[in-house]
Order: C-alpha cells, then sequence, then structure tokens
C-alpha cells in the first residue's frame, strides 16, 4: 500500500492488480494469492504510473533491485506509521535514510522475466521464491496464427494475470512441423511468441507437440535438430522453457521417453546450461509415476502430467500427488475441465479438485486452448473475431473459469 499523488494515473501493471483510492495505491501481486510481508520482496512485479500535474512520485515504500545489482529505493513518507502499526510499511533501509531522500521512481521498459530453476518440487526465481507458471496453450500453432500476437498475450497477462504462454507445435498433424508443415512460418511464429512474451515480461513453452505419432523417437532426429537450432538461437533468453514431447503413447519410461529426453536435453544443455526442460510421460501424459526413483540426472528438468477433468479424476490425482510426494517435479503443461477429446460436456467439480491439488502442491498449469474452434476446450466462444481485448463475454464457459482460476477468484 502506497501513499500516492491524489491525481496518479495508471498507464500499464503487470503481474499485479492495482486499486487506486483516496490517495493510496494497493498492489496486489498476480502470484497465487500471495502476500508480500514487511520486508519480504518480490518480483516482477510493475506499474506506470503518471500525474497530470507532473507531481514527481518519490514518496512510496518500495524498494526494488534492478537487474545490475544496484538498488531502487523510495522511502514511505507520509504513511509510515499508521502502516506500521497495520505491519505493512516497506522498510524504512539504512541507504535510503543516508540519502535522506528517496530516490524518483522511473518507469523502465518491462524487462524479460528472470531465469527459473527447480527446487524440490517447484519452480523457483533466482531468490528462491517459488514461482507458479500459469497460462494458456495456443491450439496447433499452424492453425490458429492470428492468437500469436502481442495484445492477445497483454490481455491474458493483464486481464487473466497469466504469465505464461505455451507455444504448441505439432509434429505429425496436418500443418505439423515433420508432417507437411510450413517450417520457417512455425519457426517465424516461435519466434514471434519468444519476443513478444519477453517484451511482456511472461515465460513462453516451446512445444514439441507429439501426439499420434505416439513414440517420441519416431521424430527424434528432427527433434535434436530443432532444439538444436531453438536453444542455440533462445541461449540468452531467460524466460524459455523448452518441452520436449508433449505425449507419449505406448512408450515406456525407462526403454523409451527417458533415453529420448536424455539425448534432446544432452544438445539443449550444449547451448544452454539451466533452462527449464519439460519431459511427457506415457499415456498421454498421464504416468509421472513412473519417473519415480527414475529421473533424468538434471537439476532443471521436470515431467509433465495432463488432464481433461471430465474424463481424468481422482486416479490420475491420486498419481500425481504421489509424484508429487516422492519428489518428482510435476508441470501441468496442458489441462481442461472439457473430456479427453477437447469436447463435451465440462466438469467443474473434478476441475475444483484438480485446482486444489494445484495449488496446494504449487504446481504450474496451462489451460487448453487460446482458440475459438468449434469444442468445448477452446477458450473462446467460436463466434469470435477479436484477436486480443476479450471481454467475458467473448469467453466460452471453460474460457471464463480459467480466467477466474488464474486471477484467484
Ligand atoms: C486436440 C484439439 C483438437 C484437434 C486435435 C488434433 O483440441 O481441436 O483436432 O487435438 O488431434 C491432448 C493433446 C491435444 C488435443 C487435446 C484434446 O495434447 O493436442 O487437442 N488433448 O483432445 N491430450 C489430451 C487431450
Amino acid at each position: 500500500s502506497i501513499p500516492v499523488p491524489a491525481d496518479l494515473k495508471i498507464e500499464q501493471y503487470w503481474n499485479c492488480t492495482p486499486e487506486l483510492s483516496e490517495g493510496k495505491l494497493t498492489l496486489t501481486p498476480a502470484d497465487y494469492a500471495k502476500n508480500i510481508v514487511s520486508g519480504g520482496r518480490a518480483e516482477g512485479i510493475g506499474i506506470i504510473v503518471y500525474t497530470d500535474s507532473g507531481t514527481v512520485l518519490e514518496t512510496c515504500g518500495i524498494e526494488a533491485e534492478m537487474k545490475d545489482g544496484s538498488r531502487l529505493q523510495a522511502e514511505s513518507g507520509t504513511d509510515t506509521e499508521e502502516g506500521q502499526e497495520q505491519g505493512q510499511a516497506a522498510p524504512e533501509t539504512a541507504a535510503a535514510k543516508e540519502q535522506g531522500q528517496a530516490a524518483p521512481m522511473t518507469a523502465k521498459a518491462q524487462e524479460p522475466a528472470g531465469a527459473l530453476h527447480v527446487e524440490g518440487t517447484v519452480l523457483a526465481d533466482s531468490a528462491g521464491n517459488t514461482v507458479q507458471l500459469k497460462g494458456v496453450s495456443t491450439l496447433g500453432l499452424a492453425w490458429y496464427p492470428e492468437y500469436v500476437n502481442y495484445e492477445a498475450f497483454r490481455t491474458l497477462r493483464d486481464d487473466w494475470g497469466a504469465n505464461t504462454v505455451r507455444l504448441a507445435m505439432y509434429t505429425r498433424e496436418s500443418g505439423g512441423y515433420c508432417q507437411d508443415g510450413d517450417r520457417e512460418a512455425l519457426k517465424k511464429l516461435i519466434d514471434d511468441g519468444v519476443n513478444y512474451t519477453g517484451e511482456l515480461g511472461m515465460y513462453v513453452i516451446i512445444d514439441w507437440h507429439i501426439l499420434s505419432d505416439g513414440n517420441p523417437n519416431t521424430y527424434k532426429q528432427d527433434a535434436l535438430e530443432f532444439f538444436d537450432e531453438m536453444s542455440e538461437k533462445y541461449k540468452d533468453d531467460t524466460h524459455v522453457l523448452y518441452e520436449i514431447c508433449n505425449e507419449p503413447q505406448n512408450s515406456p519410461w525407462n526403454t523409451t521417453i527417458k533415453p529420448y529426453a536424455e539425448e534432446v536435453i544432452r544438445v539443449i544443455r550444449s547451448h544452454d546450461e539451466d533452462a527449464v526442460i519439460l519431459v511427457g510421460t506415457n499415456t498421454w501424459s498421464q504416468d509421472v509415476d513412473e519417473v519415480i526413483g527414475n529421473e533424468i540426472a538434471d537439476e532443471n528438468v521436470m515431467y509433465t502430467a495432463h488432464f481433461y477433468a471430465a474424463t481424468h479424476k481422482e486416479n490420475l490425482r491420486n498419481k500425481v500427488q504421489k509424484a508429487v510426494d516422492a519428489g518428482v517435479p510435476v508441470f501441468i503443461s496442458e489441462c481442461s475441465i472439457s473430456d479427453a477429446s477437447g469436447n463435451g460436456g465440462l466438469d467443474y467439480a473434478s476441475g475444483e479438485e484438480w485446482m486444489k491439488l494445484i495449488n496446494g502442491n504449487h504446481i504450474s498449469y496451462i489451460a487448453w486452448s487460446l482458440c475459438h474452434k468449434n469444442e468445448t476446450s477452446a477458450l473462446l466462444q467460436p463466434s469470435n473475431t477479436k484477436t486480443s481485448g476479450w471481454t467475458e463475454s467473448d469467453l466460452s464457459d471453460t474460457g471464463k473459469w480459467f480466467r477466474s482460476r488464474m486471477r484467484g477468484e
């Protein structure tokens, strides 16, 4: 809660919900209902503000660490006493006192989101704070390319509270990378997606979307070349995660998926030592329990579980919990409340059970899928024509449900 001039206006914000009232600006972090306690830290939260009168905003209780290690500080002016009584004000730092005057807040262009790493079963930022990624997946990149645009992602960030976009690139389906797809066009869409998310301070997942090809080794050579190219190109982009096989089937973990993953990971690691890599599990990414005691020897690997709540219920939830309890880092890189066909009736009750599991374990999750196809998992109404700036009435029932979950409502 920050005291601000009465005529303050908010131009932009990210990873938080700002609320202005009577000369006070309150920022609520978007992260899984996280409270920043007095003296605590939060990263990636931003606001751009201005005043018509030109009043400089210099008395606020915010302290921020800049990328170059220097500190941007501002001392709380009028709110200190009251705030301290409530245990809310930012601490008066020694440095701020020494300066005798607070540094002005500068509006900076959004920095790309900082590198993540796996800590225990969850993701964490460089300061060790748990980070829960949440966001949406495209449908096949070749099918709905119009939704890969800056404003669409910005809407997801600012209105949905999403911090991640998954770029699903099918391999074998029509328009797929190893089928009849236009490889250059697909890579251009990925590049656009990586750049837009970078500019927006969001994370992005490059998803090698195997499906009807079943065994990840079907196109292993293509996968090795593709990830060689991607990881070299994006080695300095801290916001990029790689998902190396969407949904293997009839592929036992130990003899088939794990050796494939080890090979692809070796290639990625030759360019990028620590990007987070997501590995699919057998049976359409449902057998995360197979990984228990047989993990890949790499610190920044997570294993995916996918659910479609109307089909996958307690049985799969138990498997996920069992894996997490055994220390396996699980990432839900695809999910919906429809049935497994991506269509059919929605199961809200099962969806709520999944959310309890997800939030109870700080599991990252991605909703399927950002498009207006006439199927119930599509997040937009079939009649939708907007490529960004959707209001609630533009969203399908599934879209509305996920939006309110991501907003923590
Ligand atoms: C579905 C799409 C559908 C498309 C089909 C292609 O929703 O429009 O025609 O793929 O085969 C998955 C897959 C994902 C599926 C989705 C729903 O990862 O590609 O998308 N699903 O069936 N696993 C479980 C469900």
